[in-house]
């Protein structure tokens, strides 16, 4: 064929149109070349108003299949971020937003096709000894909720003095005592069942595609199993079942039901992203430590590691972005990103204006920006990551790179992971025939060539550069990776991710 490209035979038809243009023009996509976006984000502690914004602005043009947001229900009135997860009321008016903004937010993430899922917190209500009055002005105490629950609707375990969990070894301590302090429901209860029911089906009728529910470890699968079974067959379920070595309930156990949080992803993925040395994950399914390929949503952070396990979050810049971009490239799980904000407190909860309403910026979309996380301004700050100020948005989800990586990971589909090649601290592996990315963790600049069955030519960096397809303007200087008798060859500086796809050739 002419020009010393080879072209997928899907092409052959644009190429007989107009074969002098084709050659000097990149391929483009048909239908059916770009897999449907699979990829959620955390947008942690925003306001409604502004994941409608970011959906329209990014998330829907940058391919992203979901949207997390935090617990939408009412919740104790103090200013930390783990407000949220004390609910006083399932009344959808909490310090992020009103019902109406609630049902907008899912309405307009709908529109340009990013589904949203709530973070449910049905485990407990509120961990206040003291009685108060909620966010939205419901009173309530510890174990009153007028119109929800009475102190009947409790576990009181009597398994520790204080009725906390105080052994995770014990399986009934984890599920019927208290977690910090929170009032336990009584997941077994039928008329507990209801009620939690009725809340999550409000929260179907405004539209959310469905739930990640918050401390799942700690009610009984057959308990979860029961509520989500009274909900649409079609209604999503992500558990979060926090992974403990040793302990005797396991997320597989919920992993029948629906899809469930791997922690273990991270715990194996950041080490090595850290040490330099990247490997080849299991390719059996599951992979050792992990649930099913199809059941795991994976993740490198979220709003708990980042404040606590996670030794790589967004103060960490290429780092972070290498270890997030090799998870958009692995063929396993669904990928979660994390994008939240500056924080030195872990306590300390999003800014808030006069009123305690939490207040944000939008990020301003995806910016074309060289190097780091590619992260776009907030009001002409800093584009590097670890400069943040506190509070600030890290808008992670906004990053140049990481809409790259999105595109690669759509151009890559199903294909199929091969095994990897490593040279010094540099490690990469192709997506077979449709992608390739390479990473160099180390700290000194190293070359690596990776065998792929992409077509001979000269391609561009999506990580530097971000979405190719359609994109009109060259490749940014120092993004060009070629590729020749079956390699590519990349030249990695300290800390760099660099990835090409089939329709990233220049
Ligand atoms: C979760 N998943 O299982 C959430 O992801 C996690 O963020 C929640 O903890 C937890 N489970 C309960 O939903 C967060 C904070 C805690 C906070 C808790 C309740 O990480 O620090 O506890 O939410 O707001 C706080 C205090 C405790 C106190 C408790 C009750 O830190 O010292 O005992 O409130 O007042
Ligand atoms: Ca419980």
């Amino acid at each position: 064929m002419g020009c010393g490209i080879r072209r997928p035979s899907s092409f052959i038809a644009l190429v007989v149109g107009g074969a002098l243009a084709a050659c000097s023009a990149p391929p483009a996509p048909t239908e059916g070349d770009l897999a449907a976006p699979d990829v959620g984000v955390q947008l942690f502690q925003l306001p409604w108003t502004a994941i409608a914004q970011e959906c329209e602005e990014t998330l829907g043009p940058r391919g992203f299949g979901w949207v997390l947001t935090s617990p939408p229900q009412e919740h104790i009135d103090r200013v930390e971020w783990w407000a949220s997860y004390q609910p006083v009321s399932y009344e959808l008016e909490t310090r992020l937003g009103t019902r109406d903004e609630f049902a907008d937010m899912v309405q307009r993430c709908d529109d340009v096709g990013v589904a949203v899922i709530a973070d449910a917190v049905i485990n407990h209500m509120t961990g206040q000894n003291t009685a108060g009055t909620g966010w939205a002005g419901t009173p309530y105490e510890h174990y009153e909720y007028p119109g929800l629950y009475a102190d009947g609707d409790f576990h009181h375990c009597g398994l520790t003095a204080d009725d906390d969990i105080a052994d995770y070894t014990s399986r009934e301590q984890v599920q019927m005592c208290e977690l910090v302090n929170l009032a336990d429901l009584d997941t077994s209860s039928e008329s507990v069942r209801a009620m939690i029911g009725g809340y999550l089906d409000d929260l179907l009728s405004l539209g959310v595609a469905g739930f990640r529910i918050d401390a799942a470890k700690h009610m009984s699968a057959a308990d979860v199993e029961a509520i989500v079974d009274a909900l649409p067959d079609d209604t999503r379920i992500i558990s979060e079942v926090i992974r403990g070595g040793g302990e005797p309930i396991q997320p597989e156990e919920y992993a029948a039901f629906g899809e469930v949080f791997e922690f273990t992803y991270a715990r194996d993925l950041v080490p090595q992203v850290l040490s330099g040395t990247l490997i080849d994950p299991e390719f059996a399914d599951p992979r050792l430590g992990h649930v099913s390929d199809e059941t795991a949503a994976v993740f490198i952070d979220n709003h708990d590691t980042e404040r606590g396990e996670a030794d790589l979050t967004y103060r960490d810049g290429d780092l972070y972005l290498m270890a997030n971009a090799l998870m958009l490239a692995d063929d396993y799980g669904t990928p979660v990103l994390y994008s939240g904000y500056a924080f030195s407190d872990r306590d300390a909860g999003a800014p808030t204006d006069g009123e305690g309403r939490v207040v944000a910026a939008a990020c301003g979309g995806v910016r074309q920006q060289a190097g780091g996380m590619g992260r776009s301004p907030i009001g002409g700050a800093a584009s590097d990551l670890s400069t943040l100020s506190d509070g600030d948005r890290t808008c992670v989800h906004a990053s140049t790179a990481i809409a790259g990586m999105l595109e690669w990971r759509r151009v890559a589909g199903s294909a199929a992971r091969q095994p990897g090649a490593d040279e010094g601290d540099a490690y990469g592996f192709e997506r077979e025939g449709r992608a390739v990315i390479a990473a160099n963790p180390g700290s000194e600049e190293q070359q690596i060539t990776i065998p792929t069955s992409l077509p001979d030519g000269a391609y561009c960096d999506v990580v530097l550069a971000g979405p190719r397809i359609g994109e009109q303007s060259a490749c940014p200087d120092g993004g060009t990776i070629t590729v020749a008798a079956g390699a590519a060859s990349f030249t990695l500086g300290a800390a760099q991710t660099a990835a090409i796809h089939l329709f990233s050739r220049t």
